[in-house]
């Protein structure tokens, strides 16, 4: 038996997870145990008038950061908890959500926490870029879906500030805490490629891009590809851990999408994803990006995935709007549990009002009730009245929305699609499995819960030794053992195929 750490860290909370790789005589499969949970989010922080004496004070800003020192603790006390249990692990690996940067000074310290991409210092800078560097000429390079979160929509949103000025380096989440933990500071290349600086064929840095922009090119780190020694845990960061031998950090697909996506137990090329989350990130695995002005158009992302593939999928807004809407309900004193919620929108008549779940007004935090009901109002439905119906109009357009993208991926990118996978927190919620199947027209598979994670101990066991062979070897181990649930179309309260055809030719005539 082999062990490795996977650190998960996702917007609403950061794991650890010890992966045991076991083989007893049918072949290696890997065994999770959660040791740490902790938990992340958005913290919102104003500037202050007159930090700097005698300066004239500017406008009071509000800015959301993640507080990454808290994570760097919980990722310690993971590891600590980790090498209690087992003794001596056989390498840690780190993964994330993507595209935000902690900036580094001079001397190598930390600058300020990093800012949450839904953080609206980004409103309006992507137009701003594109009048020096075209839309369609960033896309024919990066292939890179416009997110107004993306990195280089962030620098330069920071272009000005004393944070930037002072920044030499520009270290993605994984990144930032493996080189803490290592003294190496690096780019791993799957988180790389949501920074929109990276091209899509090549898989380097696009400094002229960069430069045309403005960006200090020398922020960014030299590149590395999953799957390779980053470096050794510092020595007093390891007697700090009580691990006695020396720990190797491997890096893995260090955007937790492309580690989710290394786990989805798939038997043969044709199928779909459904990474579900606090994103649901939608799409296809591929040999090569698909750069068309029809992809563009159609928003598609070309993210790079472990060994060369390319990750071509979309951002569906996901499992945030249900957290957000049950936030809004918790802070206003009404019931707010999630089994009950499910149960009730079960009964709720399908399709009754369904929404555009990917418009930007479900980006920042705040009352997803009241912008569920503006944006029923706007189609000409009658907005959803009960708490069942809310929900029960969430998971619909949710399904709505993976349909429309399982099939774009499908016809942009000529890949035949026969079952749709489901992996991530989603896999248990039944009912939105069960609309996925219907809505899609396709078998889903349900499973793993902790895609990321398992995605990120094959990744290292492959690098150290333990695992061999393709991403189809990796995937067959990972599947082993697994419990995976199979949903077809047409399931218990679904209301059949036909009915998604008519909602998307109403709600996208
Ligand atoms: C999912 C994810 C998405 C990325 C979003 C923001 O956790 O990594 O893939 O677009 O977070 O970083």
């Amino acid at each position: 038996m082999t062990a490795f750490a996977a650190v998960d860290l996702g917007a609403s909370s950061g794991r650890v997870i010890v992966g045991r790789v076991v083989d007893e005589g049918d072949g290696p499969r890997v065994l999770l145990h959660e040791v740490n949970r902790f938990p992340n989010g958005p913290v919102r922080v104003p500037t202050v008038p007159g930090a700097t004496a005698g300066a004239v004070a500017g406008p009071t800003r509000e800015t959301l950061h993640w507080d990454v020192l808290a994570l760097y603790r919980g990722v310690l006390d993971g590891l600590r908890a980790a090498t209690r249990e087992v003794g001596t692990l056989a390498g840690v690996g780190i993964d994330s959500w993507a595209v935000d940067v902690g900036l580094l000074d001079a001397d190598g310290a930390l600058v300020a926490n990093p800012v949450h991409y839904r953080d609206a210092r980004t409103d309006g800078i992507p137009e701003k870029v594109f009048a020096t560097v075209p839309a369609a000429e960033l896309y024919a390079r990066t292939g890179l879906q416009v997110q107004p979160f993306n990195t280089v929509f962030q620098l330069v949103a920071a272009q000005g500030t004393a944070a930037l000025a002072s920044a030499r380096q520009a270290l993605l989440v994984p990144d930032l805490l493996g080189a803490w933990l290592t003294g190496t500071a690096v780019a791993e290349v799957t988180n790389a490629s949501t920074t929109g600086l990276l091209d899509a064929t090549t898989r380097t840095w696009t400094t002229d891009v960069a430069e045309r922009l403005g960006i200090d090119t020398g922020l960014l780190p030299p590149l590395r590809a999953p799957g390779v020694l980053l470096g050794h845990v510092r020595d007093d960061v390891r007697a700090d851990l009580g691990h006695h031998a020396p720990l190797p950090v491997w890096t893995v697909g260090s955007h937790d999408t492309a580690s989710a996506v290394v786990a989805v137990p798939a038997a043969s090329p044709e199928f779909a994803y459904v990474s579900c989350g606090t994103w649901s990130l939608v799409g296809l695995e591929l040999d090569a990006p698909v750069l068309t002005e029809a992809s563009r158009a159609a928003n598609f992302t070309n993210e790079a995935g472990v060994d060369g593939t390319v990750r071509y999928l979309k951002n569906v807004m996901g499992l945030w709007v249900l957290q957000e809407t049950l936030r809004t309900w918790n802070d206003a004193g009404l019931p707010a549990d999630p089994p009950d919620l499910l149960a009730a929108a079960a009964q709720v008549p399908a399709l009754t009002t369904v929404v555009d779940i990917d418009a930007p007004d479900f980006l920042p935090p705040g009352d997803m009730p009241a912008r569920i009901a503006a944006a029923a109002v706007r189609t000409g439905q009658t907005p959803p009245q009960s708490q069942a119906e809310v929900v029960r109009c969430i998971l619909d357009s949710l399904a709505l929305a993976y349909r429309r993208a399982v099939r774009q991926a499908a016809d942009l990118s000529g890949r035949d699609v026969q079952v749709v996978h489901v992996v991530g927190g989603g896999v248990r919620n039944e009912l939105l499995c069960r609309l996925t199947a219907d809505a899609t027209g396709l078998p889903v598979v349900a499973g793993p819960v902790e895609g990321a994670a398992l995605g990120n101990v094959l990744v290292q066991a492959r690098a150290a030794g333990v695992l061999h062979g393709s991403l189809a070897d990796l995937r067959a181990a990972g599947a082993r053992g697994l419990d995976l649930r199979r949903y077809e179309p047409g399931g218990p309260g679904t209301p059949g195929t036909p009915h998604w055809d008519a909602a998307e030719s109403r709600l996208f005539p």
